[in-house]
């Protein structure tokens, strides 16, 4: 194995950037050997590529790293973390509160970096949004950040769309930058998301592809030897080549590429050699995912030209260095822009208080005042066309409200309707309208990547497909981005399309992933109250769940008002002096099917209530006296029922209550045979709540 040497120059012979680049290494290299874990390899390697990036071009400014026209950088190889903690050690990025203040603290202290990896450390394992200050997207499940930075780029195309006007063109003209290696491309959603990229010709989109041939296992040519540059070249980029990442005039010649192209995103595929400069690992993936060890940090240091025995160890002259580059650079653009945004704020004072809005994640005052109350309708709606109709009355008084669906939008019925709110395409970044082609995955990571920029996103497709998105609602739930997901054709309700299509699981999938709020409304005017809650939600994703089929619009005048539904569950119908003998918990589609249940029971002489339940996690959040009155603990005769698995349920029914569920896959059939067979029946629910009476009384 050949060696490079770096720096073969002592300190004081060397450079300052080639110090700066040093720096970066033996910080990352020390953080990992501190920890006892970590990636060193990758920092060593690119370096002098995140130099170049940030020190000569990266519009961004350390003092305030929340400032909207701020270019982004994501770090897509999320293990490489140490690589990016560097950086903003060394840049002195400020850490920002949760009102987006600027405090007067560093976001990554010296002293983080040495706990790199230990609890409560500003430097975990992999960077994480909402902890770290400058860190601009949560990273680690390799693919998400490089589909995060197309939503990114996408929102900036919006918002330059928007908010850009005639003496204003440059007010949001940010670009996007992201780092990422061998496993983000061999991802599948990179290619979703890269497709969709370049069909939109995002200009403004730049992935810097570490081609270090290296991945945990060994060498690529274990199982990735496809053309990554034709591919790429395929989907309609612009793809260049710096043949060696030390290379910082090559570097800057590729980005300054990808400044003059202006008709679609940019690659660079950027040879590397990872570990570089530690004599026994660079080269192989014995240098991607464990320390060096000290023999070999020491070598890797003198290769630098490095105290070999200095830790943690920052030359003078380099916080110096990044602040006359990157510091001066940054805080006069954001000065700059601040001085235009007060002009354009004069000039166009109802677009400047949008955006004011939007980036404190508020809403326009009067967002609601038409949401539409529905009548009592036996026959009723399916929920996805209420919701519908309630997304169409507020998106016209929430600008910023937009999204689309994976190729089945005229199925979800998220089209935003409204006169001029257009399709967002190459012709029209204005568009409302998203169409996101048949891509669930990179559909999930774009939405996360447009809640990042703050417009309001929301994304749909039959519940069936969260199967195939899971990895970037996950990450919406963890970075608590307020993203909003419309998945309907929710159940066996979907009917001949048969258990491929029809959810069993996933309620309970949804429901068990922290931070998520799962509604699943009954009718019409609960489908209003879920979206008034959801677009009042600051720090949560949320999923809609709703019918392909029409259920009953309640009668709210003989039944209790939809308004409950905002609890999470509510008292529905009531057993005569608020004293049942059993409980009747629906959600959905099946709350009307409780109802029919309970007036059967109420004429039999049986008292029921029936209990509204389309949020776990709502109900969950209120106090024990309105749990208690819904489900007092001492009635405990109870039947849930919802058409997909039990999994979960026995938390509200007790594990002596009864679930009437589905435990297996569903059929292809017409709705009426799946009832019969599925069980999903008032008789069914009558004959479980007369036996859990029995039981309970016995
Ligand atoms: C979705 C996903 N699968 C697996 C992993 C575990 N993992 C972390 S790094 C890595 C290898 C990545 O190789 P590459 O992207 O080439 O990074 P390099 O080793 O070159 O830094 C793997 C498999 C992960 N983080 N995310
Ligand atoms: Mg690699």
């Amino acid at each position: 194995m050949s060696t490079t040497v770096v720096s073969p120059s002592s300190l004081a012979l060397q450079t300052i950037e080639q110090t700066s680049i040093n720096t970066i290494r033996t910080l990352s290299i020390d953080g990992v050997q501190a920890a006892n874990s970590g990636h060193p390899g990758t920092p060593m390697a690119l370096a002098p590529v995140a130099y170049c990036l940030w020190q000569r071009f990266l519009r961004f400014d350390p003092a305030d790293p929340v400032w909207p026209n701020r270019d982004r950088f994501v770090l897509s190889i999320g293990h490489a973390s140490m690589l990016l903690y560097s950086l903003l050690h060394l840049t002195k990025v400020r850490a920002v509160s949760k009102d987006y203040e600027t405090l007067g603290e560093v976001s990554v202290p010296l002293d983080a970096i040495k706990a790199f990896r230990q609890l409560d450390s500003r430097c975990p394992g992999h960077p994480e949004y909402r902890w770290t200050s400058g860190v601009e997207t949560t990273t680690g499940p390799l693919g998400q950040g490089v589909a995060t930075s197309v939503g990114i780029a996408i929102a900036r195309k919006w918002l330059t769309a928007r908010y850009n006007r005639p003496g204003f063109e440059d007010l949001f003209n940010f670009n996007v930058y992201a780092f990422c290696g061998d496993g983000c491309m061999m991802e599948g959603i990179s290619g979703e998301a890269a497709s969709l990229a370049g069909h939109l010709q995002l200009s403004n989109l730049c992935w810097i592809y570490d081609n270090n041939h290296i991945t945990i296992e060994g060498n690529t040519s274990l199982t990735f030897t496809e053309d990554v540059a034709t591919r790429f070249l395929g989907y309609g980029w612009n793809v260049t080549r710096v043949g060696d990442a030390n290379d910082l005039e090559m570097l800057s010649r590729a980005f300054r590429t990808f400044h003059s192209t202006k008709d679609r995103p940019t690659l660079i595929i950027v040879d590397s050699h990872i570990g570089y400069g530690a004599p026994h690992k660079q080269d192989t993936s014995g240098a991607h995912g464990e320390p060096l060890g000290e023999e070999e940090v020491r070598l890797a240091k003198r290769n630098y030209g490095w105290p070999e025995d200095k830790k943690f160890y920052v030359p003078d002259g380099v916080y110096d260095h990044f602040r006359q580059g990157i510091g001066k650079r940054g805080k006069e653009l954001r000065d700059a822009w601040f001085a235009r945004i007060s002009k354009y704020r004069k000039q166009y004072p109802e677009l400047a208080e949008e955006l004011f809005r939007m980036q404190h994640r508020q809403l326009p005052d009067g967002w609601d005042r038409d949401l539409p109350e529905f009548p009592a309708d036996p026959k009723g709606l399916a929920t996805r066309e209420s919701s519908g109709k309630v997304l169409n009355a507020v998106a016209k008084h929430i600008p910023w409200l937009i999204g689309g669906s994976a190729d089945l939008g005229p199925s979800t019925k998220t089209r935003i309707t409204e006169e001029g709110a257009g399709d967002f395409s190459v012709e029209n970044y204005a568009g409302r309208n998203f169409h996101f082609g048949i891509r669930e995955h990179a559909m999930g990571a774009i939405l996360n990547g447009l809640s990042l920029v703050k417009v309001r996103p929301f994304g749909s497709g039959f519940f069936i497909f969260v199967d195939y998105m899971r990895g970037s609602m996950r990450l919406s739930a963890l970075m608590e981005l307020p993203v909003i997901y419309v998945f309907t054709h929710d159940s066996i309700g979907v009917r001949e399309d048969g258990p491929t299509h029809q959810p069993i699981e996933h309620l309970a999938h949804m429901r068990s992933m922290p931070g998520l709020i799962v509604i699943r409304p009954a009718d019409a005017n609960e489908v209003r109250e879920a979206w008034k809650v959801v677009l009042q939600l600051h720090h949560e994703p949320a999923v809609l769940v709703l019918t392909r089929q029409a259920v009953p619009t309640i009668d709210r005048t003989k039944y209790a008002p939809a308004s409950g539904a905002a609890r999470g569950a509510y008292i529905l119908a009531d057993a005569p002096d608020a004293d049942p003998e059993v409980i009747l918990i629906g959600t959905g589609s099946e709350v009307a099917l409780c109802l029919e249940a309970y007036e059967r029971l109420k004429k039999e002489g049986v008292r029921a209530r029936v209990v509204s339940m389309p949020c776990w996690e709502l109900f969950d959040d209120q106090d024990r006296d309105y749990r208690e009155a819904v489900l007092p603990p001492h009635v405990k005769a109870r039947v849930s029922v919802e058409e997909a698995s039990d999994f979960g349920w026995t938390k509200y029914t007790g594990a002596e209550g009864h679930n009437i569920c589905i435990e297996s896959f569903g059929a292809s059939a017409p709705l009426k045979q799946l009832l019969k067979k599925f069980g999903f029946s008032a008789e069914k629910i009558v004959a479980a709540a007369k036996s859990q009476i029995a039981k309970h009384q016995a």
